[in-house]
């Protein structure tokens, strides 16, 4: 990933650059193995930084419907504008859903999006936040961004709240673009 990437995945998913843009990679590839093998960071013009995480809800999510009859959350590929504020994720530090994103969801149970599940826009809770340095997705993930150990988010929220805008109002937004693997 470098510069030139994220502008070029920018414009594919008009979306822009801010003085800190949070982006995942998604891989999509044997969700069922519970792993964390997607890529989760930011991006300063200074730096990108990426850190093993998952984008997808796990097994047990899918399977263990928080709200029936509709799936686990999975949120749409794109540029989701002004999405993320620092804040508590239950006890944890964490980024937190203060600003709508757009999530299709998994009715059927085959972490694949089929024509007739539901595209849904609004507050879901989709926080970003660490999963405890657990070695698998496990509870971990009903649809976050989900980022594997505590020190990799930790580095995330330090660069967060070293911000113009954090500091200039702790409630600031910060934009979130998710792409796919096959976009680089
Ligand atoms: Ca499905």
């Amino acid at each position: 990933m470098t510069q030139a990437d994220i502008d070029r995945l920018l414009k594919k998913y008009n979306g822009t650059r801010d003085e800190l843009l949070l982006f995942g990679i998604r891989d999509d590839s044997a969700p069922e193995s519970d792993q964390f093998n997607d890529f989760i960071g930011y991006v300063t013009k200074d730096t990108i930084q990426v850190y093993k995480g998952t984008t997808d809800p796990g097994v047990y999510w899918t399977f263990h419907k928080i709200n029936p009859p509709h799936g686990a959350s999975h949120m749409v590929t794109g540029f989701h504008p002004s999405m993320y504020s620092i804040g508590k994720h239950f006890q944890w530090d964490a980024l937190v859903q203060t600003g709508p994103c757009k999530i299709w969801r998994d009715d059927n149970n085959d972490f694949k999006y089929n024509i007739g599940e539901p595209n849904q826009e609004g507050l879901f809770g989709i926080n970003y936040h660490h999963a405890n340095n657990s070695p698998t997705i496990g509870q971990w993930s009903a649809g976050f961004q989900v980022i594997q150990r505590v020190d990799d988010l930790n580095a995330v929220l330090k660069a967060v709240c070293a911000t113009e805008k954090y500091k200039k109002t702790p409630a600031a937004r910060f934009s979130y673009l998710l792409v796919n693997k096959g976009d680089l």
